[in-house]
Parts: C-alpha cells; sequence; structure tokens
C-alpha cells in the first residue's frame, strides 16, 4: 500500500479539501520529508501544474502523483457532464481531456468527482445519467490510449445528488463498461452513505482503483471515529493494494494534519500485518 496527500495551489477555493495549499513543488518536499509515497494534485486547470519543473522534484525526492483530481472545475468553473447545455457539456470533457493529457505525464489517474454533476430540477435522474454516460465515454477515448484510468467517486448528498453511494458508483461504472473506468471509494462519504463498508467494498472488490481516506469528521486519520482497523481488514480481505490518499482538511494546522495522517496510516497498515499474520 502506498500512502499519498491530497494538495492544492495556494489559490485552491476554500471548498477544495486539501491539507496544503502552497506552491506544489514545495508540498512535493513538504510531503516527502513527512515520509508521504505520493501527492494527489487538486487542480481547477492542467495550466496551474509546471511538468518539467514539478517532474525534477519528484524525482530528487523520490514521490509520485497518483491522481489529478478536479473537483475545482465543479465548484469554481461550474463545469460537469449532467449540465443541460451541450455547449457547458463540452467544455466539461475538455477540461478533463486536458487534465489526462497532464496525468499520461506522471503516469497518475483523473478523479473526475463532481466533475459527474447533479441531477437537475425538473429533470429525470435518467436524463443526467445519459448525458454523462456519455461524457465519460468521450473521456474514455481519450484516456484508454494513454494508458489513464478515470475514477468515478461517490460524493454524499450534502455535496451532489447524483450517485451518492459505492453501490451507485458501482452501478455506473459497470453500465460504462469501459476498462479504464474504475472506483473511488471515500471513506468520508462512505461513512454517510454506505450502509455497510464491508459489503460496498466487498461488492466493488474487482472494480476500486484508487481511495480516498479521511476521519469521520475530515479531520486527519487517528483525529475521529472512523473504524480504520476493520477497514484495513476488509481492503487486506478483498486484495485491494493500492493507493491510500488522505484528502482532510488543513486543522490545527496543515503539516500537524498531513504528519498526523501519514504516522496514523502507516502504523495501523503495519499493525494490521502484524496482527494477521500472527505475532
Ligand atoms: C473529492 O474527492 C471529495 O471527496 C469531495 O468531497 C469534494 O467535494
Ligand atoms: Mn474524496
Amino acid at each position: 500500500m502506498k500512502i499519498g496527500l491530497a494538495v492544492s495551489t495556494a489559490d485552491a477555493l476554500p471548498s477544495a479539501f486539501v491539507a496544503m495549499r502552497d506552491d506544489l513543488g514545495r508540498c512535493i518536499d513538504r510531503c516527502a520529508d513527512l515520509g508521504y509515497d505520493g501527492v494527489e494534485f487538486a487542480l481547477r486547470h492542467p495550466s496551474q501544474v509546471d511538468v518539467p519543473r514539478i517532474k525534477r522534484r519528484l524525482s530528487v525526492t523520490g514521490l509520485q502523483v497518483p491522481c489529478i483530481s478536479s473537483g475545482q472545475v465543479f465548484a469554481a468553473d461550474h463545469l460537469y457532464f449532467t449540465h443541460p447545455d451541450p455547449t457547458v457539456r463540452d467544455q466539461a470533457v475538455e477540461r478533463i481531456a486536458d487534465m489526462i493529457r497532464l496525468a499520461a505525464e506522471f503516469g497518475a489517474m483523473v478523479n473526475t468527482g463532481r466533475v459527474r454533476g447533479v441531477v437537475h430540477v425538473g429533470e429525470a435522474p435518467e436524463t443526467a445519467r445519459r448525458r454523462y454516460l456519455d461524457c465519460i465515454h468521450r473521456c474514455a477515448d481519450i484516456a484508454e490510449p494513454l494508458g489513464v484510468e478515470l475514477i468515478v467517486e461517490p460524493v454524499n448528498r450534502y455535496e451532489v445528488n447524483f450517485v451518492n453511494n459505492c453501490t451507485e458508483g458501482l452501478a455506473i461504472v459497470r453500465e460504462c463498461g469501459r476498462r479504464c473506468v474504475r472506483l473511488m471509494p471515500d471513506l468520508f462519504h462512505m461513512n454517510i452513505e454506505d450502509a455497510s463498508f464491508r459489503d460496498a467494498l466487498t461488492a466493488a472488490r474487482d472494480f476500486i482503483g484508487y481511495v480516498h481516506v479521511a476521519d469521520s469528521n475530515r479531520l486527519a486519520p487517528g483525529w475521529g471515529h472512523m473504524p480504520f482497523d476493520e477497514i484495513f481488514g476488509i481492503l487486506k480481505d478483498i486484495g485491494y493494494d493500492g493507493w491510500i490518499t488522505a484528502e482532510i482538511l488543513p486543522q490545527p494546522d496543515p503539516d500537524s494534519a498531513a504528519r498526523q495522517s501519514v504516522r496514523f496510516l502507516r502504523a495501523r497498515f503495519e499493525a494490521r500485518l502484524v496482527t494477521q499474520s500472527g505475532h
């Protein structure tokens, strides 16, 4: 398992759930010092990344960029796949296409998160679903030849009204039926929406490409009441050994939150190995 931290640029919206808002090169250096394996970039636009400079920082530190996420494309630019206006849907696809090309530079996935959109008042969920699937197929056409995976993240009902739990996420990933489109459970959202961590994660076991973690209150893991030991046990049982990225609030301050996350996640994960190997 590799541990990541979601970070963003200094001008990120307050609604971006990132522990660090800083120059991205500095974020990499700080995360390397703290013992992370990688950083997820939460971006509004791919032009925020100076590719040669970031590649140098990654090569010096040995860190990876496992994922580019796009929540600010929804929150700041209001571009999303279910928009009634086809021009806006085209712009959303274009922005995600640019993020896919950026992700290809780093061997990263692209989280399409809230860019999936919402079911508009007065419209049928089926209309949203049809628009969404059309857009995600167009993105997959670009991602597949570049070897980039697109991840679909169920997000709780207080943020969007479309694809809230892992069952719905799994259904849409299956319906999409593209190899490069995978599911990304986020424990914070699951804690609100899914009746059972075990049932939801087990049902999705063949489709999980990436995992977001936070404690029950979006603070660093260990500072709330998320049942991490149980969840790590389930992830082991289903054979998930990919990235676990902390998407947390910068409280009480960015470095304390980031330090707590990596220490806690590593310790609990290693404890799980010890327990399960019977030592
Ligand atoms: C994004 O990864 C996420 O989890 C959302 O809550 C952002 O709104
Ligand atoms: Mn998330």
